[in-house]
């Protein structure tokens, strides 16, 4: 296709995906009285302004101006310029950045209890996922992760990850043999990718694209709306639909910042974070298989897996439960694995 044309069909399609994003639901709820202050809350935000995470994260700026009479701005940092999740996280505590919206994947360390999304295969349907972030599972972790400096009042979804490559299709473990891949900085997802065979390397998100265009690493695992927003079919034609983790994000505030808000405006903002939640993950599934489309429209080479192939992979990973039940907490993992009963 000459590159005119391929620029307009692709300037046609990112229209098109745009188009296709769900609006903006009214705002809800009247007018917040505060204390006659004015407040600014700074946003980092890890993806790029074509994902989900930044579309919720409009609808919360939205719904923050607009129900405190303008007298708390909201403004959005995105693509990790204000750092990455953890950097984002650590200057939360130290009350240098109001808030941000991280991958709970690289927070393991500060909450164990967060590796419970890192497990293979526990979250078979966005149901599964809904009934833990609406319910009494999600308002444990929520309170688990108010803490060390930080409040947390909200979830929402980064989705299910899939795998990307630059050597060859995958539909098999066996494929993986000497893959290098990527994975974000979280000791069961090193686990998952070597105890299927492959060369896992964690990395922070803000140095992947670089990596994977420099063949530093040879592969990935995001959702689709992260693989075509942060333009990683460019550098990745192969794709193999794992769905293999669900992986959520989690709404902090700085507890330094948190504590000098009027009453009024810490349950604005509890409650912002509940419309961005919905609102946010409604996004993110809109787009999801209509993106898959457009990557295999835009030639990018997608292996759907057979349920006998996705068994494979979840029989090779059955030790990593094993491996991490302690760590995380049985009771909790059997908790989740009830929901989908
Ligand atoms: O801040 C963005 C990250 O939270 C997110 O993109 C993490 O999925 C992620 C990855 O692969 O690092």
């Amino acid at each position: 296709m000459k590159a005119g044309a391929l620029a307009l069909a692709l300037v046609g399609l990112s229209a098109q995906a745009a188009s296709d994003m769900p609006p903006m639901p009214e705002i809800t709820g009247g007018k917040v009285a505060g204390n006659g202050q004015d407040y600014t809350i700074r946003v980092s935000i890890g993806t790029t302004k074509g994902g989900a995470q930044y579309r919720g994260a409009e609808y919360f700026e939205k719904i923050v101006e607009s129900r405190s009479d303008g007298h708390v701005q909201v403004q959005l940092f995105d693509s990790a310029q204000l750092g990455d999740d953890l950097q984002a996280v650590s200057s939360l505590q130290s009350g240098t950045l109001e808030m941000t919206l991280p991958s709970t994947s690289p927070l393991v360390k500060m909450f164990p209890e967060f590796a419970v999304f890192d497990l293979p295969f526990l979250f078979p349907t966005t149901d599964v996922v809904d009934q833990v972030f609406d319910g009494d599972i999600g308002d444990q972790l929520l309170k688990v992760a108010s803490s060390k400096g930080l409040v947390a009042i909200g979830w929402s979804e980064n989705g299910y990850r899939q795998l990307t490559n630059s050597k060859h299709p995958v539909s098999s473990p066996a494929d993986l043999e000497g893959l290098k891949i990527r994975t974000m900085q979280n000791p069961i997802h090193l686990d998952i990718w070597r105890t299927l065979g492959a060369n896992p390397t964690p990395m922070s998100f803000a140095e992947l694209f670089t990596a994977l265009e420099q063949g530093v690493v040879d592969g990935q695992e995001n959702p689709w709306i992260t693989i075509q927003s942060s333009k990683f079919n460019e550098v990745q034609p192969y794709a193999t639909e794992t769905n293999h983790v669900y992986t959520p994000f989690i709404t902090l505030v700085s507890k330094r910042y948190w504590d000098r808000l009027p009453e009024g405006y810490q349950q604005l903002l509890v409650d912002a974070a509940q419309d961005m939640s919905r609102y946010e993950r409604q996004v993110s599934r809109t787009l999801n298989d209509q993106i898959k489309q457009e990557l295999k429209d835009d030639g990018m080479q997608i292996t759907e897996l057979t349920p006998g192939q996705v068994a494979v992979f979840q029989k090779k990973l059955a030790p990593v439960y094993d491996h991490w039940r302690d760590q995380i907490g049985g009771q909790l993992i059997d908790d989740i694995r009830e929901l989908s009963q």
